[in-house]
């Protein structure tokens, strides 16, 4: 701070006042908005003051960052998703800006708890799952590590949906989380483009040029992220759509207001919802006009913005990185190119030229039902300039594979971007993957299966394209707030104090002391006061009591087949059999906790949640268990939720189909709070095990090359049972009705497709999961064994921060290197 400063001047910026002086002007901010004392605010007041105190400041530092990096020129980059699974902001914010203590005394000083008055914020639930996390992750890092960036997303009004449960079945309600204000959004009125749908493509004498039969306004909405430990930030600039025209007057005049309106409530539409449903064409066309929505806005932002800061376009892939973040805004190739072509007179090679250098695009998933292709059909319709482009580019394309491989005939068929098979397709990845510069996994056997598999003639055609970049998690949001008890104890053991929250690497000085008596006490009770929360939460939301005691066993991602909660459930119900069949025999208690959405089109993912239900209720209500098993699933799983569980977790599941999880996230930050992971060797849970070392991992289960031998054999789920009692008697009970008596049927066709299917080779690795858990039980009966295995997985987390991912792509393929900071001591 200045010295000349006087740090109670109350024209200083909140930041600059003494801790006294910032606690006086929370409080005069919370009077002032909401017109009653500090004491008599309700707590939702109190959050939208304090929400608002920090976004004046971190405006302020938003365009100090913006000045700062058009006046050095500097390279940024531009991260574009359609998810951003942001959460709460609020204490991130205000630890980010030191007012953590301020605020904790104003609040107080009103008779409020800190913890209530965050709790008030809703969770901007921006994102399905582990993309949309990791790319709020990512912002983190990127202002953490003062990286120019910006991400780019679209302002869902819902968002993903609220998840309620009936009967112990999934129901969807809207997630009208902006219904009071969104404290923390600026908008940007002045900035603002046309995005145009439809229309037809005229010639001008050589040229081509798109007259779109509609237009789309599109307005900025910022969302500022602080890097901590600096002013710096990242900025989320997410896309608000609205008709050019707001009504139609004379509809209105002659009483027709539904026509009046219908150009508002179609633009608007846009904005509803991520992901709508796309079994009917209207939800398909919806999502397209979505992702070309996003992309338009923001290369027309960005491009406006490069113009104005190096007055040409002939350095922009010099100047901007623009990464696709999985192919959802992969429309950004053709749309880069007709900017560049038809709006500023590049030629079609410089255009190519410029979209390589500045393009990069990332794979998240293997899975064949989630590679994007859309209709050639639709894009004529919606938009036929960037269909002719794609022709273009895949002429470009195939062009170079015919001079490079001219006996392949059948390699060029496969390889084009459109498939011709049936209804004619444009294939999203492959047109993603020609028109960038580098392609990445997100974990080392993601990267590796993605050229072997479904990309492997484009890794023979373009080796050096592809490249792994593994994924992290951010150590501010998954530690330093989540976990309070844990990071109060590594500030006082490790070397640099606080400094492990931007260098995690330090926490491999925790190895030694997993050994020291002491220490695994220290971890055990923070271990326990974590645990005693969760239960207060599951008392709350259910008004169920669960014993912080119990091993508290956690499965909590996405419900997919692939991930297995259904082996984790046949694995409880043989344990449940067990039990009651041996009622005195000294179990280790057992709390299971369930959590996460289905999609709502995805029936079987449904039924899943409907039989952790009705095994929760037979379990749970069952006097012979006497509390040794509970079985608890909790509503409405979301990052906020996230930050009560994963602290609290013993044991984390990590149980995928090996080969099907690309990398995981939750993995890691369940490891870093000092869980135990019993999981496959698939995903990130392999480097994972290798950076903990394999002796302090529960890895159990067929690797993947041993799933593909076992599926090219000709997998036969029923040899499994006929050898296995303990899993026959698993199947019968579920298949006879006995967790649902009311609907003897309700779990039969469920039963036989695993013994007639079993695409995800649950019933072959069933048997060594079971002795896997064993393990589990015996090591949880030896706390301070358990407690010293913990502290090992800890220890060997610091790779799988963001920051080291963020580096790595910033070094590898974004071309700006970010400089070190040494750490404090
Ligand atoms: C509905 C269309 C669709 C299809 C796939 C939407 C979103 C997807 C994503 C690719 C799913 C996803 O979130 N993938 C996850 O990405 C994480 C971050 O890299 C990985 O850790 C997870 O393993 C992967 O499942």
């Amino acid at each position: 701070m200045d010295e000349q400063l006087n740090p109670n001047d109350p024209t200083l910026t909140l930041t600059e006042l003494s801790e006294d002086g910032a606690t006086q002007a929370l409080l005069d901010r919370v009077e002032r908005e909401s017109g009653v004392t500090p004491k008599r605010s309700p707590l939702s007041a109190w959050m939208r003051a304090a929400a608002h105190a920090c976004r004046a400041e971190l405006a302020e530092r938003m365009n100090q960052t913006l000045r700062s990096d058009r006046k050095s020129g500097a390279k940024r980059v531009h991260y574009l998703s359609m998810e951003f699974l942001m959460g709460r902001a609020l204490s991130n914010a205000l630890a980010a800006l030191g007012l953590e203590a301020a605020f904790k005394r104003a609040a107080e000083s009103a008779g409020h708890q800190p913890r209530d008055v965050l709790e008030r914020e809703p969770d901007a639930a921006l994102g399905n799952g582990g993309l949309g996390r990791l790319a709020a992750c990512f912002l983190d890092s990127m202002a953490t590590l003062e990286l120019p960036s910006f991400g780019y997303g679209l302002r869902y009004e819902y968002g993903m949906f609220d998840q309620h449960i009936h009967d112990g079945a999934q129901t969807e309600e809207p997630s009208d989380w902006l219904r009071d204000g969104n404290p923390w959004e600026l908008h940007r009125p002045e900035i603002h483009f046309r995005v145009g749908f439809g229309g037809r493509v005229v010639s001008e004498g050589q040229d081509r040029r798109w007259e779109p039969g509609e237009t789309l306004h599109a307005t900025a909405y910022d969302f500022v992220v602080p890097g901590y430990a600096t002013r710096r930030v990242a900025v989320l600039r997410l896309w608000q759509a609205a008709p050019s025209r707001p009504i139609d007057f004379a509809a209105f005049s002659r009483g027709d207001y539904a026509s009046a309106g219908a150009a508002k409530q179609a633009a608007e539409t846009i904005n509803w919802v991520l992901y709508p449903d796309d079994s009917t064409p209207a939800g398909r066309e919806l999502r397209l006009r979505q992702e070309y929505f996003l992309v338009s806005a923001s290369l027309q932002d960005l491009i406006a913005r490069h113009i104005a800061d190096h007055g040409r376009l002939t350095n922009l892939g010099e100047k901007a990185a623009i990464h696709l973040n999985d192919t959802h805004p992969a429309l950004t190739v053709p749309e880069l190119l007709r900017l560049l072509i038809d709006e500023h007179g590049m030629t079609w090679e410089a255009a190519l030229e410029q979209c390589q250098r500045a393009l990069s695009y990332t794979n998240h998933t293997l899975m064949p039902e989630a590679l994007e292709t859309w209709p050639v059909r639709m894009l004529e319709d919606l938009l036929p300039r960037h269909l002719e482009l794609i022709y273009q580019l895949n002429a470009h394309f195939l062009g170079h594979v015919t001079r490079h491989f001219p006996d392949d005939n059948e390699l060029i068929a496969r390889v084009s971007l459109i498939d011709e098979q049936g209804e004619r397709r444009v294939r999203m990845a492959p047109l993603s993957i020609v028109a960038s510069h580098q392609v990445n996994g997100v974990s080392k056997l993601h990267s590796d299966l993605m050229v072997e598999t479904i990309f492997a003639d484009y890794a023979q055609i373009l080796p050096r394209r592809f490249c792994n970049v593994t994924n992290g998690v951010t150590p501010r949001r998954w530690l330093a707030q989540a976990n309070p008890e844990l990071s109060t104890l590594l500030d006082r053991r490790l070397a640099g104090g606080h400094d492990w929250r931007t260098h995690l690497e330090r926490l491999a000085e925790l190895r030694p002391l997993a050994d020291d008596a002491e220490f695994r006490a220290e971890i055990l009770a923070a271990k326990l006061s974590n645990k005693q929360r969760l239960a207060e939460l599951v008392r709350r939301e259910l008004g169920l009591i669960i014993d912080p005691d119990s091993l508290i066993d956690v499965h909590i991602k996405r419900i997919h087949e692939y991930k297995r909660q259904l082996l984790n459930i046949l694995q409880v119900i043989a344990r449940y059999q067990a039990i009651s069949a041996a009622p005195e025999a000294d179990w280790q208690p057992r709390t299971v906790l369930f959590a996460g959405k289905a999609a709502s089109a995805y029936h079987k993912a449904k039924l899943i949640i409907r039989l952790i239900h009705d095994v929760a209720r037979v379990v749970n209500s069952d006097p012979r268990i006497d509390g040794r098993l509970r079985v608890v699933f909790l509503p409405n799983y979301g990052v906020s939720a996230a930050e009560v569980i994963i602290p609290a977790a013993d044991l984390s599941e990590q149980i995928s189909t090996a080969g099907t999880e690309a990398s995981g996230t939750g993995n890691m930050k369940f490891a870093m709070n000092g869980a135990m992971t019993i999981g496959t060797w698939d995903g990130a849970n392999i480097e994972m095990a290798e950076a903990v070392g394999r002796d302090h991992f529960f890895i159990f289960g067929h690797d993947a090359d041993e799933v593909r031998e076992l599926r090219n054999e000709g997998y036969n789920p029923r040899a499994y049972v006929e050898d296995n009692p303990r899993l026959f008697k698993v199947l019968e009970a579920i298949a006879s009705g006995a967790f649902s008596p009311a609907d003897h049927a309700r779990y039969r066709g469920l039963v036989d497709n695993l013994l007639n299917r079993d695409s995800y080779l649950l019933l072959a690795d069933f048997a060594a999961y079971l002795e896997a858990q064993a393990r589990v039980d015996m090591l949880f009966g030896q706390r301070e064994r358990w407690a010293g295995e913990t502290i090992h997985n800890i220890a060997g987390m610091g790779y799988f921060s963001t920051d080291r991912t963020i580096r790595d792509y910033a070094e590898n393929i974004w071309g700006m290197p970010v400089p070190t900071r040494e750490p404090d001591a």
